[in-house]
């Protein structure tokens, strides 16, 4: 972690070196002239002059920006409705707007831009040294900004994900299966559980090294990525024991899901160290919309017993509840 903090710091000091790239929307064109004569030369600032404030828009869509200049009103809208406009694209929600016109400042003006979501006003005419000092701040706290937002997501990834295996942890996954267990008792939606494990996992593990043994798991994480579809849910409930809630998912359905995942496991095997490592899992499942009664706990127990019922059949197959549709044959 240490490593990693040091990096971070590293990747700072070098943002704080970047170029900086600057989208002047001024439909006039009067102001965009006088500040591009200011940063003429200057390697340090890349300008994008657009006259249409659409276009500006849609340019903001496509491509990250490190601040946002609006010249005084831009066509139809205000320079505080554009600035709002801006915000509301997911690319540029932080992205430092500054108001550029022509005056002294004033005071009163100021305030109102700073309301209306503004981090700065220039008024014009400037030096270029006061041009300059303000838009490195201004790109500083953007980089900062960025910085800030990517740590939170490297963050959350490592509170709510398995290093190994890279699906849900155990307590992530349990929050989220409570809360789909609730959303699909509400609107009456089936839900499907499968309970996964390994078939003599310790076997592998005493063969071939717990080396091997973790790169079994590691391998099956990736299968289960790639095998079930985005809006379902995958989790490593410790071990070598996982879970995957498929939402919307009739009995029929997760039957079949759940025979075709069997089977590509034991077709799959892993190869480690020039050594082939086959491997099976058993697999207990269901699906139905919740009863008043039921909660992720007892879904949990109930998927759990049909595992334990997979495994003493002869592990490598699945166990639904009875009455519950068979997987087709494979
Ligand atoms: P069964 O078919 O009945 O499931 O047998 P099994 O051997 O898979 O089950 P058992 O519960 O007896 O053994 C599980 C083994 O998984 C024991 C434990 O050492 C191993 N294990 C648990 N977590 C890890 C891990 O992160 N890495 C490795 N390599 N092994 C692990
Ligand atoms: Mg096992
Ligand atoms: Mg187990």
């Amino acid at each position: 972690m240490v490593e990693a903090d040091l990096d971070l710091v590293l990747e700072m000091l070098e943002g704080l070196h970047r170029e900086s790239r600057l989208l002047l929307v001024d439909p006039e064109g009067s102001i965009a002239q006088e500040l591009l004569a200011l940063l003429r030369d200057d390697p340090r600032f890349k300008v994008d002059l657009i006259r249409d404030p659409m276009e500006a828009l849609s340019k903001l869509e496509q491509d990250r920006y490190d601040i946002v200049l609006i010249a005084g009103e831009v066509g139809e809208f205000s320079g505080e409705e554009f600035a709002r406009l801006v915000r509301t694209g997911p690319r540029h929600r932080l992205t430092p707007v500054i108001f550029v016109e022509r005056g002294e400042r004033d005071r009163d003006r100021v305030r109102e831009a700073f309301e209306a979501g503004g981090y700065d006003v220039i008024f014009l005419p400037i030096r270029r040294e006061e041009l300059i000092s303000r838009l490195e701040n201004m790109t500083r706290i953007n980089h900062l900004q960025q910085r800030l937002m990517e740590l939170n997501h490297r963050l959350a990834q490592l509170a709510n994900y398995d290093a190994l295996t890279g699906v849900a942890n155990r307590r992530h996954f349990l929050d989220r299966f409570r809360l789909e267990v609730e959303r699909a008792r509400r609107y009456h939606r089936p839900l499907g559980v499968l309970l996964l494990d390994i078939d003599h996992f310790k076997r592998i593990n005493d063969n071939h090294g717990h080396q091997a043994g973790d790169e079994v798991l590691r391998w099956l994480g990736k299968l289960l990525r790639e095998n079930f579809r985005k809006v379902d849910l995958i989790g490593r409930l410790g071990g070598e024991e996982f879970m995957v809630l498929l939402p919307e998912t009739s009995p029929e359905g997760l039957a079949k899901a759940a025979e075709r995942f069997r089977a590509r496991v034991a077709a799959d095997p892993l190869f480690f160290q020039g050594e082939e490592i086959p491997f099976t899992i058993s697999i207990g499942g269901l699906s139905r919309v919740p009863g008043e009664e039921e909660t992720a706990s007892t879904l949990y127990s109930e998927a759990d017993a049909l595992l334990y019922e997979a495994k003493r059949a002869g592990r490598n197959c699945i166990r639904l509840p009875a009455g519950h549709p068979a997987p087709p044959a494979s």
